[in-house]
């Protein structure tokens, strides 16, 4: 039996007092907080598993609700996620969701979310994302950005931005979304890194390569992490990596 093993960690960060990212693998879900350590979980390859984060907008308001919303309505309809056009609707749905719970209140007005990541099924691997969270795959040799950031291009001597310009939620009105959707074979030597920008911001691809190539599994995530702390961790990191294994 195939099985995928999935360690992720989330952390506040150095210099935020609280989070706003959300992260789920499967039916589980850390919302809007830090698990301090890696967690690796086990679950049989076949039905369709869901691993994503969220990074709730900064300098909008209720990021973390955003981002809690989005990753607790796809643990539910996670294993009905057989196909792409069950993944946009979901995320369409995901979507609404914020809208709706920021119509609930004017302190909510423009909260938002981004969300990036993948869905094993027994063949193929789902990838998916609106905003600037990542998902890369590590091949053993190469690493590939799988997922397509909703940022301006970057100006001379920028290495990233903080500007999306799609997201979930976000807008003082409902505004439809095009999530970048992309399938590929599933691969037993391929690994998945899902994360949000605390990471890819700090960590650049030639770190992520080694820390990849050296590390696996709960330990790989922890190295990931500490190279974010050791590059100031300005912001959130959640990250999750995903396994393949017999
Ligand atoms: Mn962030």
């Amino acid at each position: 039996m195939r099985f995928a093993a999935i360690s992720a960690l989330g952390h506040d960060g150095l210099l935020r007092d609280h989070n706003e990212d959300s992260l789920v693998v499967g039916p589980w879900t850390i919302c809007a907080s830090a698990t301090l350590v890696p967690e690796t979980l086990m679950f049989p390859i076949g039905p369709p598993l869901v691993v994503a984060v969220a990074d709730g907008l900064g300098a909008h308001p209720a990021g973390a609700l955003a981002s809690t919303l989005v990753v607790q309505q796809l643990a539910r309809v996670g294993p009905r996620l057989a196909d792409e056009r069950s993944l946009r609707s979901a995320i369409d749905d995901c979507n609404k969701r914020v809208y709706e719970a920021a119509g609930r209140d004017p302190r909510r007005i423009t909260m938002g979310t981004t969300v990036a990541g993948v869905v094993l099924t027994g063949d193929s691997v789902f990838v998916f994302n609106v905003g600037d969270s990542r998902v890369y795959a590590w091949n053993g040799l190469e690493l590939s950005r799988l997922s397509i950031d909703d940022s301006p291009p970057l100006q001379p001597g920028q290495t990233h931005t903080t500007i999306v310009t799609q997201t979930l939620g976000g807008y003082p009105s409902y505004k439809g979304i095009d999530t970048h959707v992309s399938i590929r074979p599933l691969n037993d030597a391929e690994r998945y890194l899902v994360c949000s920008d605390g990471l890819s911001d700090v960590v650049d691809d030639r770190m992520i390569r080694r820390l990849l190539s050296d590390h696996r599994g709960g330990k790989a995530a922890f190295e990931l992490w500490k190279a974010a702390i050791a590059g100031g961790a300005p912001d959130n990191i959640t990250l999750a990596l995903v396994e393949l294994e017999r």
